[in-house]
């Protein structure tokens, strides 16, 4: 089987912690809510849910009570999506105040690979900060999630290696598009793939309208498409989705489009070395 026939892993990012319900109605707040985003990502075809949480009136939330909440209700319905949380957080917030984000049931953890400029404000991720939350992630047993914006944070991805701060299994998002970080274009996309420091699975997401062209370029690349409405409110041109799981619907008919059928949870923990959802959720064990 060629590389670009390999089943595609969905990821859906449904709220992340900087668009509001000033831009759209449809960005979900309470627990109960972004819980509902994730199962309906997942009836749509999503493997992955990426999570962030918000306060009632919608200010970024890590608060642990908040991802547990989201946590359960979503095994309350009995769905088994990858539940990936965000150790990002949003621009401002500490180190230790973004690792409440990691509570039992999660998967994955992200792992952002570098300071930059994130719109107006500066996203801070210096290494000793890269080091401490890989160093969680390894003793909690998630699988990182390593998102890349720029080019240099590749050679911070080999200096964790190299330094044994971080080893396989671990996956790479290449968030493309962020104004700070590197534009979404083919030939960034390209370039960034070509500077893996080693063959793992690799995932794009595409901030705003770029999302669609970064989800088709993945999907004839052999990589993974992440879609969402952290990244893009809008379905087309001045129409918003009424929620993540339209754009993953979309992704999905592209995916078939490109001969590439939509990854199952249970493929995407063996493709991506997760091991800890049937120690976690055993009544949801395949
Ligand atoms: N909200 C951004 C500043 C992540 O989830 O790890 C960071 C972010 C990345 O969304
Ligand atoms: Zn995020």
């Amino acid at each position: 089987m060629s590389e670009a026939m390999e089943k595609v892993i969905i990821t859906a990012a449904v709220v992340g912690a900087e668009v509001t319900r000033a831009q759209s109605p449809y960005v979900p707040y309470l627990p109960a809510e972004i819980a509902q985003a994730a199962v309906d990502a997942w009836r749509a075809g999503a493997a992955v849910v990426h999570l962030h949480a918000r306060w009632p009136d919608g200010r970024p939330s890590q608060e642990a009570a908040h991802f547990l909440e989201i946590v359960e209700r979503v095994r309350a319905a009995a769905c088994d999506v990858v539940i990936q949380c965000s150790t990002g957080g949003a621009v401002g917030m500490s180190v230790d105040e973004r690792l409440g984000s990691l509570v039992d049931g999660a998967e994955m953890g992200t792992l952002n690979l570098g300071t930059m400029n994130f719109g107006d404000d500066v996203f801070v991720n210096a290494r000793p900060d890269i080091v401490k939350i890989a160093g969680r992630l390894r003793q909690v047993g998630l699988v990182p999630e390593c998102e890349v914006y720029d080019g240099g944070m590749l050679d911070t991805l080999g200096w964790l290696l190299g330094k044994g701060h971080l080893a396989r299994p671990y996956h790479v998002q290449f968030v493309l598009g962020v104004p700070g970080g590197m534009g979404a274009s083919e030939r960034n996309l390209r370039f960034l793939r070509e500077g893996l420091p080693e063959p793992v699975p690799w995932t794009a997401a595409g901030v705003g309208r770029a999302q669609l062209e970064m989800a088709g370029l993945a999907l004839r690349m052999g990589g993974h498409v992440r879609v969402g409405l952290e990244d893009n409110l809008y379905l087309s041109k001045g129409v918003l989705a009424k929620g993540s799981s339209e754009l993953v619907e979309r992704a999905v008919t592209m995916a078939r489009g490109a001969g590439r059928e939509p990854a199952t949870p249970a493929e995407t923990r063996s493709a991506l070395g997760i091991r800890s959802f049937a120690r976690l959720s055993p009544g949801l064990r395949e």
